[in-house]
């Protein structure tokens, strides 16, 4: 059995029959919340959950909160609870229990023992949604590492508790145990998935060099998940994107370029949409988006202003920009934020949780998608925030001085100017640049003057 097959086959074996959830599966969603809060806002809590369990193809009959500090350590739920996760699921017919965390192994197992339930816990379903999902090889070989790596740890407890699922034949070593021999295959196709990686990476970068080269500007469109994205993306690119109301339903990010009042033609990436506790597994997988985000000259955060989350997900949005994509060693680019769907904020209750957004977000503008409203403004809100980033300058360099003309053009757009005295060219580059080129003996910088 080939390498790759034989890590498909462990994902199969062991996310698949334990774990994966499948369509039409009936589930109850349960999780465990810090106590204090109002009972209108169990039922709120878990809609994500929801949704992602409905993402994943999950028919979801029951919700189930409990109250508590921690999550008990053994089971995650206390023993009263499990006992009342198991009735629910018998009086709905359920057999899955889909937890709004990620549970510890060793958790995940005792729960399941005490429920008789096949229990599934939030990273596993984002996960499944991904594969789903995953369209590219890129994107397949990013989710099959991120399993890869969620399995690892689980090995044990699954491997355990199922009887051997077959296909080992010629598989395993001499002397070694089924979980040696398992765990030695997806150690193994998690270092040639790396490697593999590593390839793609190489081809992305030189893709990105050349973009950069030529000084186009790039705009990533980020933001949380489902919040309107690839319908920006498609509205001001005219580029078909899949649009769906669905969690993830962009896993690719994708280029295009548009079209600005004042005649500029920047480039905007479609990207990953965020979400509240991420498996960690995974952030590789946003490899691209990161790269898009740190890169860009301009970030549009996209939220769904007739969310009632829309000021979490605002919050979350920035927590994953500081922790995993931008850090704080470099500075951020600059962001506008969209807030999107206003033609779906109807009620008292939405339009006074948009006033709030509006006086607590900045710089931002109103816009949907949908309809087109707010659109006009938004690219001229774009095109103006881009030209304080780039500075357009008229230079001189003594005819003995070449190379100076391709450390310009490294920096951004370089077109070069008749002249016969000297070489004098039209550059065009990080506002951030330019006391550094002023700097440079060699250079005179004509226009602007000062
Ligand atoms: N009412 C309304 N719905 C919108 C608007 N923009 C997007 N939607 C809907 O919101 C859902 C999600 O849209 P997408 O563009 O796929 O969102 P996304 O941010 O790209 O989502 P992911 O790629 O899954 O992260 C779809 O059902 C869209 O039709 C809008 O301005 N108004
Ligand atoms: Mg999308």
């Amino acid at each position: 059995m080939g390498k790759q097959s034989e890590g498909r086959r462990l994902i199969e074996d062991y996310l698949g029959r334990r774990a994966r959830v499948y369509s039409q599966e009936k589930a109850v969603l349960a999780d465990v919340l810090p106590p204090g809060r109002l009972a209108w806002e169990d039922e709120e809590a878990l809609d994500e959950l929801a949704s992602l369990a409905r993402t994943a193809g999950v028919d979801v009959v029951a919700r189930l909160v409990q109250r508590r500090e921690h999550p008990h350590p053994s089971t995650f739920v206390g023993k009263g609870k499990a006992e009342q996760l198991a009735q629910l699921a018998r009086e709905h017919g359920a057999q899955v229990a889909v937890m709004g965390s990620e549970l510890s192994p060793a958790q995940e197992r005792n729960l399941e023992q005490a429920t008789g339930l096949k229990i599934v816990d939030r990273s596993q379903v984002i996960l499944d949604i991904f594969a789903q999902r995953a369209g590219t090889r890129e994107a397949e070989l990013s989710v099959e590492l991120a399993q890869l790596e969620y399995l690892l740890p689980r090995l044990r407890g699954w491997g355990e508790a199922l009887t051997d699922p077959g296909g080992g034949i010629g598989t395993r070593g001499p002397g070694e145990t089924r979980l040696e021999s398992d765990r030695r295959h997806a150690q193994r196709r998690i270092q040639s998935i790396k490697r593999q990686l590593q390839e793609l990476d190489k081809v992305r970068s030189v893709r990105r060099k050349k973009r950069r080269g030529s000084g186009t500007p790039e705009i990533a469109i980020i933001g949380y998940t489902n919040s309107g994205k690839s319908t920006l993306f498609r509205r001001l690119t005219g580029a078909d994107s899949l649009i769906e109301d669905k969690l993830f339903a962009t896993l690719d990010t994708r280029v295009r370029s548009l079209e600005l009042p004042g005649g500029g033609r920047p480039v905007a990436a479609d990207t990953v949409g965020f979400i509240r506790k991420l498996p960690h597994q995974l952030i590789p997988a946003f490899r691209a988006t990161t790269e898009s985000t740190q890169e860009a000259s301009l970030l549009l955060n996209v939220l769904d202003a007739s969310s009632p989350h829309v000021l979490e997900h605002y919050a979350t949005v920035h927590e994953v920009l500081a922790e995993q994509m931008l850090g704080d060693d470099q500075p951020w680019p600059p962001v506008l934020h969209v807030l999107n769907k206003i033609d779906a904020v109807q009620s008292p209750e939405q339009q006074s949780l948009l006033d709030r957004a509006r006086a607590e977000i900045h710089p931002r503008v109103c816009v949907s998608a949908k309809t087109g409203r707010g659109l006009k403004e938004l690219r001229h809100s774009i095109a103006a925030m881009l030209d304080s980033q780039f500075a357009h300058l008229v230079v001189r360099i003594p005819w003995d001085r070449q190379e100076l003309i391709s450390w310009l053009a490294e920096l951004g757009k370089l077109e070069l100017l008749p002249d016969t005295e000297s070489l004098r060219a039209r550059v065009t580059v990080p506002s951030a640049q330019v006391p550094r080129i002023r700097g440079v003996s060699g250079i005179t910088v004509l226009e602007p003057s000062s």
